[in-house]
């Protein structure tokens, strides 16, 4: 449902998409989606979760919050097809098994508990790359202020963008930005 164009990463951590009720189909196809950062944009408990992500073959992070879990009752093959999903923890792994793809298993895996998702907390630091291209330098100052004074957003990493970690993106961004830039880090 949400796009099936070529596209590998998709972060929605920056999003507030607590309003959405029904996830059925969600991500259902993104078959080159190899990670998925959602934080916690969408709510623990929705009516419909159905094939939320069905057919995501190379889907292999999803990336929430700690702790989030969700409402174990509502979703049949959520993750069928999803051969190369694994849960992860540095205690575990929940690697993909056929033999469950209910919402059940749809929970941040932990030392204790198998799960499909992965704590944000082992997420790798993508801080500054504004643009998303995978790698932090002058063109992602660039694209942060071109975003502040109202510019194109084709590739633009909110989550990212977010330098100083606030709540906000705005002009301190550029700073942290920049001191980032030359810490060398
Ligand atoms: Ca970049
Ligand atoms: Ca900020």
């Amino acid at each position: 449902m949400i796009m099936k164009k070529p596209l590998t990463t998709l972060d929605l951590s920056g999003l507030n998409l607590e309003s959405v009720s029904k996830m059925m189909e969600m991500f259902y196809g993104c078959s080159n989606l190899e990670t998925l950062v959602l934080g916690g944009s969408l709510p623990q408990y929705a009516s419909v979760r159905d094939r939320a992500f069905k057919g995501c073959g190379k889907l292999k992070r999803i990336y929430c919050d700690p702790g989030t879990a969700w409402d174990a009752y509502q979703g049949s093959q959520v993750f069928e097809g999803c051969y190369s999903l694994e849960g992860y923890c540095p205690e575990r792994t929940t690697p993909y098994n056929s033999s469950f793809v209910t919402v059940a298993y749809a929970r941040v895996c932990t030392p204790d508990e198998d799960g499909y998702f992965t704590s944000m907390e082992y997420l790798p630091s993508r801080l500054g790359d504004v643009n998303d291209d995978g790698v932090v330098n002058i063109s992602d100052v660039t694209t942060l202020i071109d975003y502040l004074l109202g510019g194109s957003l084709e590739h633009f990493s909110i989550a990212n963008a977010n330098v100083n970690m606030d709540s906000k993106i705005s002009i301190s961004d550029v700073t942290a930005l920049i001191d980032l830039l030359l810490s060398g880090e």
